[in-house]
């Protein structure tokens, strides 16, 4: 609301020609002041000419928007200014048409407006979900646990800037607020954005090309932070705010945006690629097809002028990893009919993948004790034995049946609240294997499309409401690979809009499918298909997927599927089978033979490729599972190997401590979060462990199903309080509290 005041308080003063700021504002200098007054009483006619859409998010959040006319700009920076960044990433210089019109946010998204979204629609940001961000230490932007933009290490009012947003963040911020309004709304292009921001000025700042003379533009590094922090660049004034000020406090430019300079960077829809603007098209640029990177735009509040300027172009790690990058967003209404990006790990609610929503075994929904005894909401009868883990999303339970006869394989699709089958989809695939010959991959959901692998090799995306098929491939037969022993057991993996298999073929090892229409959008030869489930993550700079061949460890380019780096062990003979683990920029693996390892990478994503360097930066020998994929939380590794619990410093690989329980000597899925480990062995108990580096602590144990007899091969899901489990005769929704 103060936000609000304070915009009608703007306008007001353009019309008396009195200065825009409250004494509410104690922070701010007596000088910024007369700068904005003075400033705004010039620029007042051009104003009234400006047209404003206001949208409501919640019946205590509105946005206004700005109406952008289209028009042609000079993009980019002059070669011969005294501030260009000299990689030529903002070169060549050149006219760029916007052929539309569009609107724009007149403001960055603020903290208000973000927490209106994730009140209405139950969001947990990226970094709340994985328990961390970089956050301010007071002194830089510094890895922080219990970091969000709830908690940035200063204090926000609701009209502040919301920060710590990753790109998927502001996503899924731009998506909800398209259904909440009706409208397309989107982060802008970085033409849209320069555009915007430039408001038909050529030189480096919108004010001129001093930036001396930026005084009551922008919230940027200023005299506050030189004293404060004394080295760094900063502008030769006061603007009234250390860290984020609340939105507006600053002059608009003459499209009527505020902070287009400073206060947080702002995220565009755009990847980045250092030499795009040599083969960008002049009309209407969206940015490369992919790339690992995406564009921040106009600095932040610790920002130097140098990188202050509106050409400026500073490429970032899908969470704004890097300490200097202070990310938050603007978002526009688009109807040119470009698509929203799609989230680049896609946060999806629930359990709808391997090992969780991110592929990590870690949840905030492990509960804090196990109830007395085990008592189900509801049974269901399975007519075969099932490998395959369980997923859950949208109130549904997906999971992998046998038929009797064990000649089909049979996908089941049961309601959540109450068991009962919603549709099933079955087709031949007959065949001997060990361990018998149910599908092993775990199905995988999102966007109301369910990826479904069979042990044969037979992939189907159906439609998860009812099961249609969407379409389908067989990885064998239509890549021409050879079936593993134990059949194909690795999870499909969905990066942007592909679904990458692992076919194992000769010219067709890893393959890229479009996820909505099955094609192919790029293959790799290699090595023949292993075990473990492929990841994704971004190492220095670059999005690579991890996983195994039959022989070697490793990494691929997302985008364009080429093999970055290969790490054949020093022992030969592993299977494989258990997940890599990526922690930053560290991959830890841990295989029979070869035990526990964690590599480190070298090369930057955006000068040169990325690759893992080859001698382990570190091992624990002891802790060597054949089947088990461990799990990382909180600065710590658990896995159960040999009948023992192991926990290792995830940075060091060092034992903390070790715990012996025959419960531990088979295979076992281990879920993370809540301060805890809770264990599924394979006689069906569960185990809650303390995530507690010092000593092991049982907090409870409980034995899930009667039949003694019984293996969970399967992993649960966790949902809310609900454990969805499935041994080899059933599947069940176990009630945790
Ligand atoms: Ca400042
Ligand atoms: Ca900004």
């Amino acid at each position: 609301m103060l936000r609000y005041l304070k915009f009608s308080c703007l306008l007001l003063s353009l019309f008396i020609g009195r200065g825009a700021f409250g004494q509410d504002e104690g922070q701010k200098s007596d000088e910024a002041k007369e700068g904005v007054s003075a400033a705004s009483s010039r620029e007042s006619e051009n104003r009234a000419a400006l047209e404003y859409v206001d949208l409501e998010l919640a019946p205590d959040a509105k946005m206004k928007l700005v109406k952008v006319p289209a028009g042609k700009f000079i993009m980019g920076t002059d070669p011969k200014q005294r501030t260009r960044v000299r990689d030529g990433r903002e070169n060549p210089r050149r006219e760029v048409t916007i052929s539309r019109d569009f609107h724009i946010g007149t403001c960055e998204v603020t903290r208000g407006q973000f927490a209106a979204f994730a009140k209405d629609s139950g969001y947990l940001s990226q970094a709340e979900r994985e328990g961390w961000a970089y956050a301010w230490n007071g002194y830089v932007w510094d890895k922080m646990g219990g970091a969000s933009w709830k908690k940035v290490g200063f204090n926000q009012a609701d009209d502040h800037p919301v920060t710590c947003v990753s790109f998927d963040d502001a996503i899924a911020f731009c998506r909800w607020m398209s259904a909440k309004t009706g409208r397309k709304i989107m982060l802008p292009t970085e033409a849209q954005w320069e555009y915007a921001a430039r408001a038909g000025t050529t030189t480096d700042f919108p004010w001129g090309d001093a930036w001396e003379d930026g005084e009551g533009w922008a919230n940027a590094a200023d005299n506050s932070a030189r004293e404060r922090f004394p080295g760094w660049r900063a502008f030769p004034f006061e603007d009234g705010y250390l860290t984020t000020a609340p939105v507006a406090t600053y002059r608009a430019n003459a499209f009527g945006l505020h902070d287009v300079i400073g206060n947080v960077w702002e995220w565009t829809a755009d990847w980045y690629d250092k030499d795009y603007y040599k083969k960008a098209p002049d009309i209407d640029p969206t940015g490369p097809a992919t790339g690992s990177q995406r564009v921040l735009r106009g600095g932040s509040w610790l920002s130097s002028p140098p990188r202050s300027r509106v050409a400026g172009r500073l490429p970032s790690n899908l969470r704004g990893l890097y300490c200097d990058y202070i990310p938050g967003f603007r978002v526009v209404i688009d109807d040119s009919g470009r698509e929203l990006p799609p989230l680049s790990i896609p946060n999806r609610p629930d359990w709808p993948d391997w090992r969780g929503p991110r592929r990590d075994g870690t949840s905030h929904h492990v509960p804090e004790k196990l109830p007395e005894k085990a008592e189900f909401l509801w049974t269901s009868k399975t007519t075969g034995p099932g490998h395959s883990g369980v997923a859950v999303a949208d109130g549904r339970v997906l999971f992998a049946d046998k038929s009797e006869d064990e000649k089909n394989d049979i996908w089941r699709c049961l309601d959540a609240e109450t068991g009962k089958e919603l549709w099933a989809l079955a087709y031949p695939a007959e065949g001997h294997m060990p361990y018998t010959n149910s599908p092993r991959a775990a199905p995988v959901v999102y966007d109301n499309r369910a990826y479904l692998l069979g042990p044969f090799g037979h992939l189907h995306c159906v439609n998860f409401e009812d099961g249609k098929v969407l379409w389908k491939k067989h990885l064998i037969d239509d890549f021409g690979g050879q079936l593993p022993t134990w059949g194909m057991t690795a999870a499909p993996l969905l990066v942007d809009d592909k679904l990458i298999v692992n076919p194992g073929a000769a010219e067709a090892s890893l393959v890229a499918l479009d996820r909505k229409t099955g094609e192919i959008v790029w293959k790799t030869p290699g090595g023949g298909a292993a075990y473990a489930s492929p990841i994704t993550n971004n190492f220095r700079g670059q999005r690579q997927v991890v996983t195994y061949d039959a022989e070697s460890l490793g990494g691929w380019d997302v985008n364009t599927g080429q093999r970055a780096w290969t790490i054949v062990p020093e022992k030969q003979g592993d299977y494989n089978v258990p997940t890599p683990i990526a922690i930053d920029d560290r991959l830890i693996v841990s295989t029979e033979n070869n035990s526990t390892r964690m590599y480190v990478f070298r090369g930057a994503g955006h000068r040169e490729p990325v690759r893992a360097v080859e001698k382990p930066a570190m091992t624990f020998a002891d802790m060597a599972p054949d089947m088990i994929t461990p799990v990382a939380y909180d600065g710590m590794l658990f896995c159960p190997h040999n009948a023992e619990l192991f926990c290792l410093d995830s940075k060091t690989l060092e034992l903390l401590w070790k715990q012996r329980d025959m419960a531990f000597y088979s295979y076992a899925s281990l879920i993370a979060g809540n301060g805890h480990v809770m264990i599924t062995t394979i006689d069906g108990e569960l185990l809650l462990v303390k995530a507690n580096r010092e000593k092991y602590e049982l907090v409870g144990r409980l034995q899930v199903f009667d039949d003694n007899k019984t293996e969970v091969w399967s992993h649960p899901a966790l949902v809310k309080g609900r454990l969805y489990i499935r041994d080899e005769k059933s599947i069940g929704c176990l009630i945790l509290k």
